[in-house]
């Protein structure tokens, strides 16, 4: 049996991740950070699909700023697989708290790979890179795009990248970049502006919100359907090489057409609802992200089957459910 140690457990990807790992009979093991409520509501979702939770999934409390609780992990898991996903996710954030983005984010995944260097673990390792390394270089962007970050995030990311392609030709370790553009679901996180939309869609057609503050309309990003993804970074891990891969649909989209695309699936005009709000307007913004996956298609195999309308579809999808089961006092959170 194969045996997983998922970062980033907690999130939209991890708990995908975690779902497809089980599925493929790993025993997996997962990191959880201190916090003052439950931080593990999407891998509950994932880890009970069966009804129970399985005897191969374990939770450890962690945190990537900690370098000891992280080469505890690994020299005590000897995992054959390291999929790093945890991080300062969101860019507007990383404005805010750039050391901190820094720190997590990018110094993070050094604290991995030297754990995985110093317990002489054979791990393969996954790192999770971004499109916003791409920042400002006109579209499409591929392997070969030079990387020009707009965001204390997207630096961060850079720096991982770099890493992970260090730690690969110094030390010889399996380790391989996904270079991943905009992916979502109905467990992405409510403060995206995908999810921040489909959530207030929801709430507007059960009037229970009248307006939807947004920033830049017109940013163009290439969206795909996370499950999709987390498949992805298992291929990568399990080629004979390693080696760095663009993911991405192709598809380019505004903001703009999301709203309107998620207004229109209820039947109402997103017009009348959202108002502009400079608030949520970046320092320096990224324009246009759209992703060229032809390596990941003939490497790989790997090729995108949820497109923009489906996507769209589900999300609302997720989020009219959701509601309901909040309205109805369905959800209850338990301890993992
Ligand atoms: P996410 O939902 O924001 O999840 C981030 C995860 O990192 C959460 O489990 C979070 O824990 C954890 N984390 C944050 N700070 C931590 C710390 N100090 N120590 C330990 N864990 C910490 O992100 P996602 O959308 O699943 O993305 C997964 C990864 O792919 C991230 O590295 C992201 O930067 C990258 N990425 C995402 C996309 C995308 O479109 N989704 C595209 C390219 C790359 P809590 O639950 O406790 O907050
Ligand atoms: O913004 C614009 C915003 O926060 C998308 C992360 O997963 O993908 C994500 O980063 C666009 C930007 O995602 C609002 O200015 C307008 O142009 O959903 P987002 P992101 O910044 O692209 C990359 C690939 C990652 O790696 C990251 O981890 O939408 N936008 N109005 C808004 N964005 C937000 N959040 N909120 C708004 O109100």
């Amino acid at each position: 049996m194969k045996r997983a140690l998922v970062t980033g457990t907690t999130g939209q990807d991890g708990s995908y991740l975690v779902e497809l790992l089980l599925a493929k009979g790993y025993e997996v093991h997962g990191l959880k950070r201190r916090s003052s409520s439950f931080n593990t509501g999407r891998i509950e979702e994932a880890v009970r699909s069966e009804g129970h939770r399985p005897d191969r999934f374990s939770m450890h409390y962690a945190d990537l700023a900690d370098a000891a609780s992280v080469t505890n992990l690994v020299r005590d898991i000897e995992p054959d697989e390291v999929y790093h996903l945890g991080a300062q996710s969101h860019v507007a954030v990383s404005f805010e708290i750039p050391e901190y983005t820094a720190d997590i984010t990018g110094l993070g995944t050094i604290r991995l790979l030297e754990a995985i260097r110093a317990s002489g673990v054979p791990s393969r390792f996954y790192q999770a890179s971004s499109s916003e390394m791409f920042g400002s270089t006109p579209p499409p962007q591929n392997e070969a795009t030079p990387f020009h970050p707009r965001s204390p995030y997207g630096c961060a990311k850079v720096f991982g990248y770099w890493s992970t392609v260090n730690y690969r030709e110094a030390y010889d370790i399996h380790a391989s970049n996904g270079i991943l553009f905009n992916h979502e679901s109905g467990r992405r996180g409510e403060t995206f502006v995908t999810r921040k939309i489909t959530r207030a869609v929801a709430r507007i057609a059960a009037g229970l919100q009248s307006e939807l503050r947004l920033g830049n309309l017109d940013a163009v990003r290439d969206w795909g359907y996370a499950p999709e993804y987390v498949e992805a970074m298992w291929l990568m891990l399990q080629q004979d090489e390693p080696d760095d891969y663009v993911i991405a649909t192709g598809e380019a989209h505004t903001v703009r057409e999301f709203a309107e695309v998620a207004f229109a699936q209820v039947g109402l005009n997103w017009q009348d609802y959202v108002v502009e709000d400079p608030r949520y307007m970046r320092p320096s913004e990224v324009d246009a992200l759209i992703g060229d996956a032809t390596k990941a298609k003939e490497k790989l195999g790997w090729e995108p089957k949820v497109h923009f309308a489906e996507l769209v579809k589900r999300m609302i999808e997720d989020d009219t459910t959701l509601l309901e089961h909040e309205l109805a006092g369905r959800l209850v959170r338990v301890e993992l």
